[in-house]
């Protein structure tokens, strides 16, 4: 279905960003990364990626730590202001995916994000806004069949889940929506909207990065514990981020979170 993106802007999360979050569980922002930033963060990602095979997609975890490129990502000025709008003044890095889908391959499988075990939908309805990803488009995904993100706009109050015999489908629902964008949109999108990936039926691999906010309380998926030297030298708004707490009750108690540092100078 062709339909207009709900659009953002960089930086502040304003009523209509409200809104339309509320209504499609997503918004895009466009030209958030410069052609520059997009390349240094390509290339890191390409690094990453490197020695591993290219099937289907794959996700690598943590990349941050080694790549300064992924690790500005974490609290760039045009996104952390809408994830703090959204979750209020506690939250933490959950993990971030370095994700490729490679050139000629498809990986078509429609989802809510969550935890298989006991699926976020479970916990309550409608379902609480627990991972809220920051998806950073690092290759052309202007057209059709880059790999881009499909998306099920609204899904994320929907009570019905999608049929089983649908997900593997592309042209899974007549109300879908597919995410067009060129390298440096964001897209920021709620846990419980449906969502797969497109075939990528070009001769390029696309490599999206994922940024996945949380309470401080949700156990993280790509690491158990962030790496100490990163730790020791990232800047104190990262390191609030990171979520590494010296009491790992402090979260559940309250009291000795650390406030993250929001109106430290931006890099
Ligand atoms: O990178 C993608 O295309 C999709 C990743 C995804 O759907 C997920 O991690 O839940």
């Amino acid at each position: 279905m062709f339909i207009d993106p709900p659009l953002s802007k960089p930086g502040e999360m304003t009523e209509m960003d409200c809104f339309l979050f509320e209504c499609f569980g997503y918004i895009l922002i466009e030209d958030v990364l410069s052609p520059e930033e997009c390349a240094e963060a390509l290339e890191a990602t390409k690094r990453l990626h490197a020695g591993h095979p290219k099937e289907r997609l794959l996700q690598i975890g943590r990349g941050f730590e080694k790549e300064p490129a992924l690790e500005r990502l974490i609290d760039h000025p045009a996104v952390l202001p809408k994830i703090r709008a959204l979750y209020g003044d506690r939250f933490v890095l959950q993990a971030a995916w370095c994700t490729i889908q490679p050139a000629g391959s498809q990986s078509v499988g429609w989802h809510q994000d969550g935890s298989g075990v006991t699926e976020f939908r479970e916990v309550g309805y409608p379902v609480p806004l627990l991972q809220l990803r920051a998806s950073y488009n690092l290759t052309d995904q202007s057209h059709l069949y880059m790999g881009n993100m499909m998306m099920i706009p609204g899904s994320h109050k929907s009570k019905v889940e999608m049929p089983e015999s649908a997900r593997h489908e592309i042209y899974a629902s007549p109300i879908q929506h597919i995410i067009t964008c060129k390298p440096g949109a964001v897209l920021i999108f709620h846990n419980g909207v449906w969502h797969s990936p497109m075939p990528n039926n070009m001769n390029f691999d696309r490599y999206n990065m994922h940024y996945i906010y949380s309470p401080p309380w949700l156990r993280r998926s790509d690491r158990e514990a962030t790496d100490p030297e990163f730790l020791a030298r990232t800047t104190p708004r990262r390191r609030a981020l990171m979520g590494d707490h010296e009491r790992p009750d402090t979260p559940f108690g309250g009291g000795g979170y650390p406030a993250i540092p929001f109106d430290d100078p931006w890099e």
